[in-house]
């Protein structure tokens, strides 16, 4: 694994959570493989492989060549971990004990437990589980409304989420965002509910290195 690149990383084509460590990579100009295990959704395991190095059995998970091979997973713990290290001007990261290294912090932690569950789990009842409780779909469909809403309420008064620049906060939000408005939400006008997160999402697309990433992500899934 590798061929002379920095890191592997192990990704699924249509999934979120792995492109937005690509992101980072690709905005850091740091290289990288990426591999895509055969995850079934549906069995909720991972394969043999991808358990040696995520107990979890989920992507991502991270193995860095440069630093003795050392593996890490869980998105969120992934990307601090490449920006401590390797963000050395701090291009798209804070520096470790500043306040806002901590607010970009918080960020992460709520996208780790209040979009990415959420958001998660209204896809998979939307695609993958055997009944359609409408209570069930009502209730994620509201927390995913909600999470947009509190993102909302503080883009409305900053431009980014943590500090005065971007950084990983703002991207670890993005690819869940895209997912659901582009395909999950029944008759809604992102532009017109959430106007402010609606712009500031785009503002984050159209970076060139996460459009990039994200146009790669659409080629692959697209493949059969
Ligand atoms: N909290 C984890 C979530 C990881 C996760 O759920 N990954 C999905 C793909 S984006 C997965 O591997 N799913 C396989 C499965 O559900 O069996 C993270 O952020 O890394």
């Amino acid at each position: 694994m590798s061929y002379g690149r920095q890191f592997t990383l192990f990704n699924h084509k249509g999934g979120p959570n792995g492109w937005y460590v690509a992101f980072i990579f690709e905005e850091l100009g740091l290289t990288y493989e990426n591999v895509f295990p055969e995850i079934n959704m549906r069995a909720h395991k991972g394969p043999e492989d991808l358990v040696k190095y995520n107990p979890n059995g989920r992507i991502p998970a991270l193995i860095d060549h440069g630093n003795n091979d050392f593996v890490i997973w869980e998105s969120n713990a992934i990307i601090q971990y490449i920006v401590d290290k390797y963000d050395k001007e701090r291009k798209i990261s804070f520096a470790p004990g500043t306040e806002e290294y901590y607010t970009q912090l918080q960020w992460l932690y709520f996208q780790g437990s209040g979009q990415g569950p959420y958001f998660g789990q209204l896809v998979w009842f939307i695609l993958y589980h055997p009944e359609k409780p409408q209570s069930v779909l009502d209730r994620y469909t509201n927390e995913t409304k909600r999470v947009l809403g509190v993102l909302e309420g503080v883009l409305s008064k900053q431009e980014w989420l943590a500090g005065n620049k971007l950084t990983i906060a703002d991207i670890s939000f993005f690819t869940w965002n895209e997912i659901i408005v582009a395909s999950f939400l029944e008759n809604f006008d992102f532009e017109n509910e959430f106007p402010v997160t609606a712009k500031w999402h785009k503002r984050i697309l159209e970076r060139p290195a996460i459009k990039k990433i994200w146009d790669e992500r659409a080629r692959l899934s697209a493949q059969k």
